[in-house]
């Protein structure tokens, strides 16, 4: 004999299971009409150093000045963390640095400057870092980067507590803007920079600009967030595109945790972006 109840609890189950279905298909029409996604392209958790050494030149961009401290990239595996270290107490006034600077490569290709990663025109970076207990340094991400002469950089400056803009082209250095945090970056805790770089059309002059774009927030109290942004066309795109992070402090010991990078972009090309020529062998596919 059927139970009544059974078929009924069969039918509603079944009415649940459609509308969810139609439910889930609508969202997935609603998305792709009105949104185009944002794909994560790189990640790296530094939790071993094979890994991090695939996806980062830790050696080309290493500069090494004075005669004390070495300035060194490395991997801390047991707590998975980069780690950027040097001395630069003796160099006061000397231009020659200790600057670690770890830059992306194509994944698992050789270091140096031919394989450095070259990003969309258009991309989201988030990092973390922090200062360990009695230790001092900045912390900087450096979107279109060419080669320590050639970049931006924003820059988490822990002395004053200001996120700076800067430029560089052709080794001449300048400051574009500084912006106060609003509150102080503190030693142990952990902060989250996200950096949004694009290559746009500004509105005032109908020329092409970059539009670069930093939010700074402390993960322990997310009330502590700033953010700032700059119009600069200094280094388009088609000029450099790569990128690079540093910790580093001009004038003193330092010592720079970094962790959790993420690049976001969105896989839709810019009009400007260089089309990809497309060969047969480009395919892998087995010949027939
Ligand atoms: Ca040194
Ligand atoms: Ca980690």
């Amino acid at each position: 004999m059927r139970d009544p109840s059974k078929a009924r609890s069969l039918l509603l189950i079944s009415l649940i299971l459609m509308s969810s279905l139609a439910l889930i298909s609508n969202q997935t029409r609603l998305s792709t009409a009105h949104a185009i996604a944002d794909v994560t392209i790189v990640t790296e958790d530094f939790s071993s150093v094979e890994g991090t050494q695939k996806r980062f030149d830790l050696t080309t961009e290493v500069y090494d000045a004075g005669t004390m401290g070495n300035s060194l990239v490395t991997v801390d595996e047991a707590n998975g963390w980069l780690v950027f270290s040097g001395y630069n107490e003796e160099n006061a006034d000397s231009t020659k640095k200790d600057e670690p600077l770890a830059v992306l490569k194509a994944y698992q290709e050789p270091d140096g400057y031919p394989h450095y990663l070259k990003l969309p025109y258009n991309y989201t970076v988030t990092i973390d870092f922090s200062l360990p207990f009695g230790s001092k340094g900045h912390f900087y991400v450096l979107p279109r980067y060419g080669s320590v002469a050639d970049k931006y950089e924003v820059v988490v400056d822990t002395d004053f507590n200001n996120l700076v803009f800067n430029v560089v082209v052709s080794g001449e250095w300048r400051e574009l803007k500084i912006s106060p945090l609003g509150f102080d970056v503190e030693e142990g805790k952990w902060y989250r920079v996200q950096v949004t770089v694009l290559w746009l059309t500004d509105p005032s002059t109908g020329d092409k600009v970059n539009r670069i774009a930093a939010m700074v927030t402390d993960l322990s109290n997310p009330l502590n967030t700033h953010s700032d942004e700059i119009l600069d066309a200094s280094i388009p795109p088609m000029a450099h595109n790569g990128l690079a992070i540093l910790g580093f402090h001009p004038s003193e010991d330092f010592a720079v945790l970094a962790d959790n990078l993420r690049v976001d972009a969105q896989m839709e090309k810019v009009g400007e972006e260089p089309d990809e020529a497309l060969s047969p062998g480009d395919l892998d596919v087995e010949e027939m």
